[in-house]
């Protein structure tokens, strides 16, 4: 196993609701990296799971008539059940119901009593439930309808007022601010980290972590009248996979984790709530947070009240499983929002993937089938337009290596695209069909070097789209140890047998109506 370790994570997700497209996204983005990094020969840990506690969770057990073990035990399941749907990667599923993880926050918490960063307060103040945060009076506004929201999320807060123990996060400001100042990778994209910056440059007040009003969560060592605040819980699940607190455990090679991938609502949690209490407790912050964007649908937020949530499900259904996974992460760059629309995706599965990326294999599969004796053809002399189109092929690896470092997707997948475009250029340039009377040595080399091309380009999509990828490079007889990233600068073999050509991506038809 590799030396070079790669830890990235999911959020944990609330078990209030079934998972819709948006949690889909997230996974799907950490999906790609980890199976790029293990190609990569990356020794990857991948993580997702569940968020099972608080009072959002207990609220939605009791209106579903169930006991909050009973209701999380359901709804965790069809978190599980997206991992399988969308082809998801994961090495392992955490629950923050499960006793390894009580463990390890009450071990936290223990170290964040002995550095003096906890102590016994009274909260008097606004909180979400739906947003599980707390406000000031003045992040609260009163609406039309005599509710009062939080301004930065749009949800209705109620007054707690209750004991309740309290994080010195007032202390941290400046040792935050020096850390990210010697880590300036540690918050992409920027404009997120310039927003951390300023929220933390404003000063922060301590932070509420225990609940007396409710019981579902980790009870507080030595008060367990008092739950633990349930952002506390969540974030520690991260280390709690790695062993914590059992620091010799095989897993804590892992920590600090490369990325946590979030979505933009959930990044102060992340960037400095979660680094202060890894400093308070003497633990290394993660490398890297990464935010991305928000996706509406058809110009509106999704939500459960307005009945429009997309879920993975349907779409898998309507269009299949890689042309969405590879729409998601091509059609917004990453980081920004998007909205989603059915015409853009048709758009992506019948231009880029049908015309482009399709129609190149199927074209040069189906030209070799007929011409080469069903193998691999021989590879003659090389003109500068096979050596051009070849090193565009091979020049690619170390780009996209560098945009995934990025977490940039979509530049990831354009440059790869730019090399379908030359290769169906060269192609058209060369119209090996012409050559088979006149030259057949030549028709051999120029198809030669497409599917070499094709071979190159195929090795880097395997992340984002596994089964076509997989059914691509059967075609092209790559053996199964032939796909990692360590035979890319290989070659394909002359003479080796290949299959019968089948088309990998067909073109979107309009279901007629019934
Ligand atoms: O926040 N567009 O869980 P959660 C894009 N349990 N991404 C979206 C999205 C949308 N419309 N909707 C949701 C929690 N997401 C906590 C996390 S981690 C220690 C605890 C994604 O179920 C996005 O990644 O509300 C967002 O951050 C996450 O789901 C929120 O999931």
């Amino acid at each position: 196993m590799s030396s070079r370790t790669y830890y990235v994570t999911t959020p944990i997700y609330y078990v209030n609701d079934v998972p819709h497209i948006g949690h889909a996204y997230t996974s799907l983005a950490c999906d790609v990296l980890a199976r790029f990094k293990r190609l990569d020969g990356y020794d990857v840990h991948f993580l997702t799971g569940t968020d099972e506690h608080g009072q959002k969770v207990e609220t939605a057990a009791a209106s579903a008539g169930l006991s909050p073990q009973a209701f999380t035990d359901k709804v965790s399941q069809s978190f599980r059940d997206l991992v399988g749907k969308m082809n998801f990667s994961p090495d392992n599923f955490i629950r923050t119901t499960e006793p390894r993880h009580y463990k390890s926050c009450q071990a936290l918490w223990e170290k964040l009593v002995a550095s003096g960063d906890i102590y016994l307060g009274k909260y008097a103040g606004w909180y979400s439930v739906r947003d599980e945060t707390y406000f000031v009076e003045g992040e609260t506004e009163v609406g039309e309808d005599g509710k009062r929201r939080a301004i930065p999320t749009g949800a209705e807060v109620s007054w707690v007022e209750e004991p309740s123990y309290f994080f010195k996060l007032s202390a941290w400001a400046d040792r935050l601010l020096a850390f990210y100042e010697k880590n300036p990778g540690f918050i992409g994209p920027d404009s997120r980290r310039n927003e951390i910056l300023s929220f933390v440059k404003g000063g922060l007040q301590d932070l509420s972590v225990s609940r007396t009003s409710f019981s579902w969560g980790v009870p507080v060592p030595g008060d367990a009248k008092h739950i633990m605040y349930v952002w506390l819980d969540a974030l520690t699940n991260y280390i709690t996979e790695c062993g914590y607190p059992d620091t010799d455990s095989p897993l804590w090679k892992y920590w600090p984790a490369d990325l946590h991938m979030v979505g933009k609502d959930i990044i102060r949690f992340h960037c400095v709530f979660w680094p202060a209490f890894l400093m308070s407790a003497g633990l290394a912050p993660p490398r890297r947070v990464f935010a991305h964007g928000w996706w509406t649908n058809e110009g509106q937020k999704m939500s459960k009240s307005l009945n429009n949530a997309i879920y993975p499900d349907e779409l898998v259904k309507a269009y299949g499983l890689d042309p969405v996974r590879y729409f998601l992460l091509r059609e917004v760059p990453f980081g920004n929002d998007g909205d989603f629309q059915k015409r853009a995706l048709i758009g992506r599965m019948n231009g880029d993937l049908a015309n482009a990326y399709g129609n190149l294999c199927q074209r040069v599969l189906s030209i070799v089938a007929k011409n080469c004796g069903e193998k691999v053809p021989p590879k003659g002399a090389l003109i500068e337009a096979d050596t051009a189109l070849l090193g565009r092929a091979k020049g690619l690896l170390a780009a996209v290596r560098s945009e995934l470092d990025e977490q940039a997707f979509h530049r990831a997948l354009a440059v790869i695209w730019e090399v379908i475009a030359d290769a169906n250029r060269y192609v058209d340039a060369q119209a090996p069909w012409a050559l088979a009377k006149t030259d057949p040595a030549r028709r051999d080399t120029v198809l030669w070097v497409l599917a070499e091309t094709i071979r190159r380009v195929t090795l880097l999509v395997q992340p984002f789209m596994p089964d076509s990828t997989a059914s691509i490079l059967d075609q092209l007889g790559v053996p199964a140890e032939g796909r990692s990233f360590a035979s890319f600068d290989s070659e394909l073999v002359s003479g080796i047998g290949l299959p019968k050509p089948q088309g990998v991506f067909p073109r979107y038809v309009e279901p007629k109506a019934a």
